[in-house]
């Protein structure tokens, strides 16, 4: 590139040329944990195959939120006295919700509050969750952290693990004794005030537990709110988890949305900072570059996860579920990447949206609520 090239086309020489990162996205109702008055179903996990069973887990709450000035006992978020269901499908589009998962612990546990937002393991026989859990009263400065179950089957019974394997981290210091998150002496490390979103990988042989941080006296930036993602790597599944030294492992991203590829790690990161919504890839699961930006992607996103690693740059992303949070009840709607724009302009001619993929069969894509 020749030093007389702009700024952009200097940058643009740096970044991956390759379209197989690109698409754009469809979305499409489901039924069983789709829209329902009363009840928000929200944050699914990925989507596992089981014996040619699709299986999702998420957070499912019932009543209006209050906010934290209604008191200690009021429903301060739709995800507080949460708890996390299963569902299961033959054809990714009517689902049935099967069985509680995991409710609240008991009075006095570091879960006794709410338990929401999970992942799932599928490794070695075993199904392993990871998800978030709060302690009464849930207020504006309280920490939230990631806990651990497991089970034989997708059915459970779930053991729960006896501590949280990640907690926030520590250094940082309130200012005052008032229940206000803004004011600090210190704000500490980006994942001071909670760690959220966990998903578990196995990568070389070690456990990668991925998570979003929320810092103490959380800052806004010119992307939205400084939500950044860090990892913590164990030996075992259950801990002990050590926080990676390089740590924010991203600048941006809301929900975590991340697959094995190719060796290494990709993620989808969306809603917050200024690589929202961008597809990236860690060989090593650490140190992640741009591979594409994209145009509205799903939000909490659950991809349908292979079974091995991904190799072409979407098929960790093929199709999934996320949720829509626009309305006074949230819920659970489908998505599927869709490529037909890059094969117009390759070819002429633009497939059918199930003609690209290896899509599971019934799903609506031309019909009432694809949209
Ligand atoms: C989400 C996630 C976490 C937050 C809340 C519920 O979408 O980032 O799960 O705690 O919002």
């Amino acid at each position: 590139m020749s030093n007389e090239a702009s700024a952009a086309m200097k940058r643009f020489s740096q970044y991956v040329q390759s379209p197989e990162w690109f698409c754009d996205f469809r979305y499409f109702d489901v039924t069983g944990i789709g829209a329902e008055e009363g009840v928000h179903r929200r944050d699914p996990s990925s989507v596992i195959n089981v014996g040619g069973v699709y299986h999702v887990w998420y957070t499912k709450s019932t009543g209006v939120a209050q906010g934290f000035a209604a008191g200690d006992d009021a429903k301060v978020f739709p995800w507080d006295f949460s708890e996390v269901w299963h569902a299961t499908s033959t054809d990714g589009h009517a689902w049935v919700e099967a069985d509680r998962a995991l409710g609240a612990g008991e009075p006095g546990n570091y879960d006794d509050r709410s338990v929401f937002t999970p992942e799932i393991l599928h490794h070695e026989g075993r199904f392993y969750l990871v998800y978030q859990v709060v302690a009464s009263p849930y207020r504006l400065r309280s920490k939230e952290s990631i806990a651990i179950a497991w089970a034989d089957d997708p059915a459970g019974p779930w053991t729960r693990s006896p501590e949280p394997i990640l907690r926030p981290a520590e250094g940082g210091e309130w200012e005052g004794d008032e229940d206000n998150h803004l004011r600090v002496v210190r704000p500490g490390p980006f994942d001071s005030l909670k760690v959220h979103d966990p998903l578990l990988l196995p990568l070389r042989g070690r456990f990668y537990l991925y998570y979003k941080g929320e810092q103490m006296a959380e800052k806004f930036t010119g992307g939205g709110r400084a939500t950044r993602w860090g990892v913590a790597i164990a030996d075992s599944p259950t801990g002990p988890y050590v926080r990676s030294p390089l740590n924010p492992v991203t600048n941006s991203g809301h929900e975590t949305c991340l697959w094995l590829h190719d060796g290494g790690v990709a993620a989808l990161l969306t809603t917050d900072g200024p690589e929202r919504n961008t597809l990236q890839f860690a060989a090593d699961g650490v140190n992640f570059e741009i591979q594409a930006h994209l145009a509205s992607p799903p939000e909490a996103p659950g991809p349908f996860r292979q079974e091995e690693p991904t190799r072409r740059g979407l098929d960790g992303l093929r199709w999934g579920l996320c949720h829509d949070v626009s309305g006074p009840w949230h819920y659970i709607r489908g998505f599927a990447a869709d490529e037909r724009r890059k094969h117009l302009y390759a070819t002429g001619n633009p497939p059918e949206l199930a003609d690209l993929t290896s899509l599971p069969p019934g799903m609506p894509w031309e019909g009432a609520g694809a949209r």
